[in-house]
């Protein structure tokens, strides 16, 4: 009895370590637009900005843009290209859906459809990255002074010592 009590207090460490682990390194895939998907949304623009105002994106995720090749693509643009739909020449473009891109860097970025007039009828997306390894910054304008070193630490320290702890106690037990 009593060591199956203590595998399953094991157990229960265990897995409280790697959910941790888990929540702290694993990267995010998006679908774009979910079960719409990437397609040109004609009733409703704004239905990328709202879906991308729904989420947040860090480095290392990835964006999902499902949609038929020939009938869509995806343009990764400037911000200029981006807010007038002008496809001369886009950083990069993708034609064969669906179409994976993952997001290496921080800071906004801005893809379209380049097919007809798709662009202007919606098919566009803006999204902000911040980076997966720190805290989000601060939503005040104004940078607050950073913080003394002994002060909290940052979440992902911590969550190595909730990692590490854990596992000391699931090794005693
Ligand atoms: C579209 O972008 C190209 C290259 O960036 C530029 O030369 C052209 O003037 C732009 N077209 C319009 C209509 O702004
Ligand atoms: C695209 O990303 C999704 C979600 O991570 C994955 O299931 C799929 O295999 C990826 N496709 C390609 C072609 O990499
Ligand atoms: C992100 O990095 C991976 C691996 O180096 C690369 O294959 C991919 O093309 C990069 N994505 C973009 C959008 O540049
Ligand atoms: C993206 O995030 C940066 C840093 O927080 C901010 O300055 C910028 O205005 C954001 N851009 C958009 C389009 O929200
Ligand atoms: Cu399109």
């Amino acid at each position: 009895m009593a060591t199956a009590k203590l595998s399953f207090t094991k157990l229960v460490v265990l897995a409280l370590a790697a959910a941790v682990l888990v929540e702290f390194s694993a990267a995010a895939a998006y679908i774009v637009g979910d079960t719409m998907g990437w397609v040109n949304p004609s009733s409703d623009a704004t239905v990328y900005s709202k879906w991308a105002s729904q989420h947040t994106f860090a480095t290392g995720d990835i964006l999902v843009f499902n949609y038929a090749t020939q009938q869509h693509n995806v343009a990764t643009v400037t911000k200029n290209a981006y807010d007038a739909c002008n496809s001369t020449s886009p950083i990069s473009i993708a034609t064969n859906g669906p179409t994976n891109i993952t997001l290496n860097t921080t800071g906004e970025h801005y893809f379209f459809c380049t097919i007809g007039t798709h662009c202007a009828q919606g098919q566009k997306l803006a999204i902000n990255v911040t980076s997966s390894t720190t805290a989000p910054p601060s939503p005040s304008s104004v940078s607050p002074p950073p913080p003394p070193p002994s002060s909290a630490p940052p979440k992902a320290v911590a969550a190595f010592a909730v990692v590490l702890m854990s596992i000391a106690i699931g090794v005693m037990c």
